[in-house]
């Protein structure tokens, strides 16, 4: 009898620390970590989330230049935005900006600071709710051109 209520005890225990750590994870966003370098090209080229999941981009350039010469940022548009229109005015507003425009700052989603060689930068965000496809680009002069974009899928 008191094995019994033993076990039952030891049973409820494990639910409830399998209860806590299941709570503590889905509080965490998820984390989608990209790699960039010289190659000018982001490793993780296509993201699928949930309508609002909370994501975590870390993005770290394991490349070795000056973030004046070769950087990179990680920008997420939103859906409809002309990714090349967006990135051409990204070159006007210049490196003091880290190529964010200000006048096209209600086309991002969310973004990164600028990094150069051995840096990381991160930000966390919600997906959109609305499902379908939003591009991700480098607004560094000349990388979206090169290919430097991915797509996140909300589905
Ligand atoms: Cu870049």
């Amino acid at each position: 009898m008191k094995s019994k209520l033993l076990s039952l005890l030891c049973i409820a225990a494990g639910l409830l620390a399998t209860g806590a750590s299941t709570s503590a994870a889905a509080a965490e966003p998820r984390v989608v970590t990209i790699t960039v370098n010289e190659q000018m090209k982001f490793d993780v080229t296509a993201i699928t989330a949930a309508p609002g999941e909370e994501i975590k981009v870390v993005l770290k350039n394991s490349g070795t230049m000056p973030k004046l010469a070769m950087g990179h940022n990680w920008v997420l548009l939103k859906k409809g935005t002309d990714a090349n229109a967006f990135t051409t005015a990204a070159v006007s507003a210049g490196a003091a900006t880290e190529y964010i425009p200000a006048d096209q700052k209600a086309a991002i989603l969310a973004n990164t600071k600028l990094i150069g060689g051995g840096e990381s930068a991160e930000v966390v965000f919600k997906a959109p709710a609305d499902k379908g496809d939003y591009t991700f680009v480098c607004s560094f002069p000349s990388h979206f051109a090169l290919g430097m974009k991915g797509t996140l899928t909300v589905k």
